[in-house]
């Protein structure tokens, strides 16, 4: 068969009406984008991009020096596509406006741009998450206010994983498809058009070094992955976790299983570890569109109001099946299954 480059693909997206112009050109710019990400990582201690920055998020941690590139580059490409009418990040508080003097357009762009930093320095697989929005009629300086949307309105999300092979994995909303990126021609392929995530799995992720701090359901539902076929499930399940929520993503789009990042009593304050904006969301629209179910342990992640830019929420992601049991675990200890 043919190859088809990630350009060939927009096109045929435009011709289906599932995107216009606008959406396809920011897309092509957000993934050239990422291939400089991928140079700039794949340097390693050579290009003297390992460590810390120095600096902090307003996460309150400690930037990596390619928290701080990815993010420059991610802002610099996207400040002139003319595609753009604001972009939101990890890295920065507040949006980012397009500086005057350059086009603007009439989509909203979130992203986190170097996901997995922890793993940076160890030279595992990272990777870029962004999600795509569409700017209120009539604001001209989007503030904060503006992003935030639920996660049902996304018009695009999508994420690329530095690892051994480059790979894009984008949805529309009209299933999720792969492109891993040839690097000899320098452009992204389609490698896996409409991805199935099976509904079973036997694979979790999870970081268990939290288990003591896990509510009586994750408690329970992880107890009896562990117990296996000597338990309740009647089968064993094996044990994955990268701590890149990208590669641990991409695993399951991949071949299935499932990723939680429940709430325990360390994070509850917070609300949970991941971000609904820039990790949660894309990722649930990538695994629903893929078959796969995403859940708070409680509800449907993109149906959730935000109520902050960089809020955090629990995530339980993957095969239906296993996802919908542990949610249905929370649900009947809150007594809200009659
Ligand atoms: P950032 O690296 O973008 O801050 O993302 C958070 C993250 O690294 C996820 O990629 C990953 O799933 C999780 O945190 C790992 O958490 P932990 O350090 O508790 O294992």
């Amino acid at each position: 068969m043919k190859p088809v480059s990630l350009i060939q693909f927009l096109i045929e997206e435009r011709r289906a009406g599932h995107i216009n112009a606008e959406l396809s050109l920011l897309i092509e710019v957000v993934a050239r984008a990422c291939k400089r990400i991928g140079v700039a990582t794949g340097k390693g201690a050579l290009g003297g991009v390992l460590g810390e920055a120095g600096t902090g998020n307003i996460q309150g941690e400690a930037q990596k020096k390619l928290d701080v590139i990815s993010n420059e580059i991610l802002l610099e490409a996207n400040a002139w596509g003319g595609h753009l009418a604001a972009c939101a990040s990890e890295e920065m508080e507040d949006p980012q406006q397009i500086p005057d003097g350059y086009p603007k357009g009439q989509h909203l762009l979130l992203f986190d741009p170097l996901d997995g930093s922890s793993n940076i320095d160890v030279n595992i697989s990272v990777g870029t998450i962004f999600s795509v929005l569409r700017c209120p009629d009539g604001v001209t300086e989007p503030k904060a206010e503006h992003f935030l949307q639920p996660g049902t309105t996304q018009l695009a999300a999508g994420y690329v994983v530095y690892g051994p092979a480059t790979v894009l994995v984008l949805t529309f909303g009209h299933g999720t498809h792969e492109f891993t990126l040839d690097r000899e021609v320098g452009s992204f392929v389609l490698s896996r058009r409409n991805i199935r995530i099976p509904e079973q799995a036997t694979e979790f992720a999870i970081n268990m070094s939290n288990q003591r701090h896990w509510q009586a359901p994750m408690q329970r539902y992880v107890g009896e992955l562990l117990a296996g076929r000597t338990g309740p499930r009647g089968k064993d399940f094996n044990m994955r976790w990268v701590a890149s929520m990208v590669a641990d993503v991409h695993r399951i789009v991949t071949r299935g299983g499932v990723f939680y990042y429940p709430l325990d009593a360390k994070i509850e304050k917070q609300g949970g570890k991941l971000r609904i904006m820039y990790e949660a969301n894309p990722m649930a629209f990538i695994v629903e569109q893929a078959g796969g179910a995403a859940t708070t342990g409680r509800r449907r992640i993109m149906e959730i109001q935000p109520t902050g830019l960089h809020q955090r929420v629990p995530v339980f992601l993957g095969s239906k099946e296993e996802v919908e049991l542990a949610t249905h675990y929370h649900l009947e200890a809150d007594g809200a299954m009659s």
